[in-house]
């Protein structure tokens, strides 16, 4: 037995939409950076980079590049005594995300970093965990079994743990030398992107994973969590950032 599992109308469209608002957005953040002194610009920089490379790959996916297909093979076994048959199921991988999120998590990590004034240590051990968090993702998205998958899928998740660790606890812990407002914005915006980064994992779990979803609601749960960690993050740190006086990364 041999299955497909491709995208329809549904998901293209929703890739075209995401494609355009992360265009949008990253001329906006660009507009911005102009118009900050020089000394608050890094963040306006890093965050309208990370529009830009999701603009690029929502390109790719939305015009049917950076697209395979995984061949996964199962045995199925039949009661009485009828021979077992294999079940091969082709499921589309978007690869191009991996190369989006490789490129764009550490940024986000930055900005985050940042602002809180995070050690260069625990900046750079964040960034590298968070490489071979997306890239064992991506070995897991191309596994040809289960003991595969979900073996690259647990080096992930040690991988995001090892982020949460130094990001959030060493963040809040640095955090607390700074004054009242960073601190309290530090949480708020920290908080939102761990919330949101551990459902990704759920996601993939779901589709690339178990294949309980469809590609077309794979593409859709991912255009939402994008959107939200991208563009909203994005307006909300920079807002927040120009209104505040003193939180200038040392760069
Ligand atoms: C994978 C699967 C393997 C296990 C884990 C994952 C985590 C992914 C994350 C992605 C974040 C992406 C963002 C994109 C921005 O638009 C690779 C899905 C832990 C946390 C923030």
């Amino acid at each position: 037995d041999v299955n497909y599992e491709t995208a329809s109308n549904v998901g293209n469209r929703t890739l075209w939409v995401v494609c355009v608002l992360m265009g949008l957005s990253s001329l906006a953040f660009y507009g911005m950076a102009f118009r900050v002194p020089t000394q608050k610009r890094v963040f306006h920089i890093l965050t309208a980079f990370i529009t830009t490379f999701a603009f690029l790959s929502y390109f790719a996916m939305a015009t049917g590049d950076g697209i395979n297909y995984n061949k996964i093979v199962e045995t199925v076994s039949h009661k009485h005594g009828l021979p077992d048959t294999e079940q091969i199921t082709h499921r589309e991988v978007y690869w191009a995300r991996y190369v989006d999120w490789s490129i764009t998590t550490p940024l986000l990590l930055l900005d985050l970093a940042l602002l809180a004034g995070l050690n260069g240590a625990s900046i750079l051990v964040a960034i590298v965990a968070d490489i071979i968090m997306i890239l064992t993702g991506l070995f897991a998205a191309y596994g040809k079994n289960d003991g595969q998958k979900w073996g690259w899928y647990t080096w992930a998740c040690i991988a995001y743990l090892v982020i949460i660790y130094q990001v959030a606890v060493g963040g809040r812990a640095t955090v607390a030398n700074k004054d009242g407002k960073t601190k309290a914005f530090f949480g708020a915006i920290a908080g939102f992107t761990f919330v949101l980064w551990t459902v990704y994992p759920i996601i993939w779990g779901l589709s690339e994973g178990a294949h309980v979803v469809n590609v077309d609601t794979e593409i859709i749960a991912y255009a939402v969590l994008d959107i939200l960690a991208k563009p909203v993050f994005g307006f909300w740190l920079l807002f927040t950032h120009d209104s505040m006086a003193s939180t200038s990364p040392s760069l």
